[in-house]
C-alpha cells in the first residue's frame, strides 16, 4: 500500500501492493507456463509482494485461499477460477472487504454485481469456433469424439459451445470428460475407443489431453493422426512437436503468457486507474506445416 491508504499494515514493505493469486492447479501444460508467467511478473522488482496459492484443481481449496487473503487484508486479489459458478458468497465477502479482484483466464458466472474490477484472458469460444472450421473445411465427415474439458469451467463451456456449433451435433458420436489432464485424457479415450468404434476424430478441449488420446490410440492399435485425426487446443511445445511428427491435426493457441499484462492491471486497479473490463489475450492457429524453429521459438 501507499501513503494514499494510510491504515494499510501489509508486511511487504511501504511501496510494494500485495497481492493474493489463487491459481486453480498444475493440471496441464499450459497451466505451468502460466503461473511461470505469474510469478516472473508479480515480483517484489515490480512492486508486488505475491501470496501464491494452488488450489489443486479443488474449488473449495480456492475459497478457502481467498477467505485467508480477506483475513490477510491483501491489496488486490487476483484468481483464476476452476469452475464459473459456486462463487457468489465469496465474492460477497470479498466485495464487503472492500478488495478489488483481478479475475485472471476463466471466468465466473455469478449473481454478485461487478464482481470484479477487469479480466484478462483468452476468447474460449473464439478458440472452439477455429478448431470446429479447420475441422468442417478438412475433415467433412468427421465423426467426432469431443474430449471435453473440466466439467463447468470456462474454457470447457465456451470452447465447446464454439466448436459444436460450427461442426454440427449430428457429427459428435460422443462426449467425455478428461478434466484438462493428460492421465485422464487418456482414461476417457481408452473408453471412448471402445464405445464408439466408428470415431475418426478427436477435438480435445487441451493439448494435454490430446497427448493422453495418443497414447490411447496407440495402445490400440491404431495411428493418431491419420486412423484418428486429433484436434487440439493451447499449443504447448508438446503438443506443437507432436502436430509437427503428425500426430496431432490442428492446434488452436492459448497464450498463458500474460503475467506482465496481470501487473500492469493489478497496478492500474490498486492505483484507481481505468482499466478496461476484459483484455482479450490473442490466439493463433498452426497446421502441420509448422516448423522445428517456430516450435524452438515458443516460450511454453
Ligand atoms: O487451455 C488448459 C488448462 O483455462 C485456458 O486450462 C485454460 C485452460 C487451458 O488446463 O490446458
Amino acid at each position: 500500500g501507499g501513503d494514499e491508504k494510510p491504515a494499510d499494515d501489509n508486511k511487504g514493505g511501504d511501496d510494494l501492493i500485495s497481492v493474493g493469486f489463487s491459481q486453480l492447479g498444475a493440471e496441464s501444460g499450459w497451466r505451468t507456463a502460466n503461473t511461470e508467467s505469474v510469478k516472473a511478473s508479480l515480483t517484489e522488482e515490480n512492486g508486488i509482494e505475491l501470496n501464491f496459492v494452488d488450489a489443486q484443481q479443488k474449488q473449495e481449496n480456492q475459497i478457502k485461499a481467498l477467505r485467508d487473503f480477506i483475513d490477510q487484508g491483501v491489496d488486490v486479489i487476483a484468481f483464476s477460477p476452476v469452475v464459473e459458478t459456486g462463487w457468489d458468497e465469496v465474492l460477497q465477502e470479498i466485495k464487503d472487504a472492500d478488495i478489488p479482484v483481478v479475475l485472471v483466464d476463466r471466468t465466473v458466472d455469478t449473481t454478485v454485481e461487478d464482481p470484479y474490477v477487469t479480466w484478462i484472458g483468452a476468447d474460449f469460444k473464439q478458440e472452439g469456433t477455429t478448431a470446429g472450421e479447420w475441422v468442417k473445411a478438412n475433415v467433412p465427415d468427421a465423426k467426432i469424439f469431443e474430449l471435453q474439458g473440466t466439467l463447468g469451467s470456462g474454457a470447457q463451456v465456451d470452447r465447446e459451445e464454439g466448436f459444436d456449433a460450427v461442426v454440427g451435433a449430428e457429427n459428435i458420436v460422443g462426449k467425455a470428460s478428461g478434466n484438462f489432464t493428460r492421465a485422464e485424457g487418456k482414461a476417457a479415450m481408452e473408453a471412448a475407443l471402445q464405445a464408439y468404434p466408428d470415431m475418426n476424430l478427436v477435438f480435445a478441449h487441451n493439448d494435454d489431453m490430446g497427448l493422453g488420446a495418443i497414447e490411447a490410440i496407440t495402445d490400440a492399435g491404431k495411428v493418431p493422426g491419420k486412423d484418428i485425426k486429433i484436434v487440439t487446443i493451447d499449443g504447448v511445445r508438446d503438443g506443437l512437436q507432436a502436430l509437427k511428427d503428425g500426430k496431432f491435426n490442428y492446434v488452436v493457441e492459448c497464450n498463458p503468457v500474460f503475467g506482465d499484462q496481470i501487473v500492469d492491471a493489478i497496478k492500474k486497479v490498486h492505483n484507481g486507474e481505468d482499466v478496461p473490463k476484459e483484455t482479450i489475450v490473442v490466439d493463433k492457429a498452426f497446421d502441420q506445416t509448422i516448423t522445428q524453429e517456430e516450435i524452438d521459438a515458443r516460450l511454453y
